[in-house]
């Protein structure tokens, strides 16, 4: 049996309807690693769908409210913030978290996983640092790699990618300030913008910055993220299992 992966869904309007969905290349990520995608709609009751699932998946989408990291608005341009979608991304966390099930975050993914363990974000990048050299919101297509990052040593992120420096793409214009305490940045751009994140317990909770889903064509640790979150969730599963079964004896 493969693995479910439930995947978070953006909350945005469309012909003024609000509508949730996902962009087709987080599933297609998903089912070329192994696993099998299952879309968690912008509703609380998606958190019991969680019970059916073996990971999350947190994706990308519009800025989280500065409300949720206890500050005020700083008159950036916000991305297409969803009250509904905070909310129900913050409990899926809460509850994936409870059960020890791995979490791995993708651009607002990984802004969600700092928020959701205590941490805050750079609300503009442009507005704190106005004069960085790395356009990290780039007009070049998805699947170009656009900047550089460095990957911390004996991190979980470089055991899988097998590298000190990856090339990445760039759909930010918010990053990771402060990090959880207990986390550690594993991922900084030249320009010393946060790029990934992760706990370095046993578990997968890791978050990017940047957007692998669309690189799994052509870098190989683009590819080798999918399959080691998707392989640690297979993983998961069993052990959740029989932890379930010993459970009901
Ligand atoms: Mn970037």
């Amino acid at each position: 049996m493969k693995p479910v992966i439930g995947v978070s869904t953006s909350r945005e309007m469309s012909g003024g309807y609000p509508r949730d969905y996902v962009r087709e290349t987080y599933l297609d990520a998903v089912c070329k690693a192994g696993g099998i995608p299952m879309l968690l709609a912008n509703v609380d009751e998606s958190v019991q769908l969680l019970n059916h699932c073996d990971g999350l998946l947190l994706t990308g989408g519009g800025d989280v409210d500065p409300q949720r990291f206890g500050q005020a608005d700083q008159g950036t341009q916000w991305a297409g913030v969803s009250e509904d979608r905070d909310r129900v991304e913050l409990l899926l966390v809460e509850e994936a978290n409870r059960v020890h099930m791995p979490i791995f975050g993708i651009c607002r993914g990984v802004q969600m996983l700092a928020v959701a363990f205590g941490g805050t974000l750079i609300q503009d990048i442009a507005l704190r640092m106005p004069g960085t050299p790395i356009k990290h919101s780039q007009a070049q297509p998805r699947r170009r790699v656009t900047h550089a990052v460095t990957v911390a040593s004996e991190s979980r992120l470089a055991q899988i990618v097998g590298a000190s420096a990856l090339e990445v793409n760039s759909f930010h214009h918010q990053a990771v300030d402060q990090v959880p305490s207990e986390w550690r940045t594993v991922a900084q751009a030249e320009d010393g913008v946060i790029e990934a994140i992760e706990h370095p317990g046993d578990r997968f909770l890791m978050g990017v910055q940047w957007h692998p889903e669309d690189l799994i064509g052509d870098e190989l640790a683009a590819r080798r993220l999918f399959e080691n979150f998707v392989a640690v969730c297979a993983d998961w599963h069993t052990q959740s299992r029989r932890a379930h079964v010993e459970h009901s004896r």
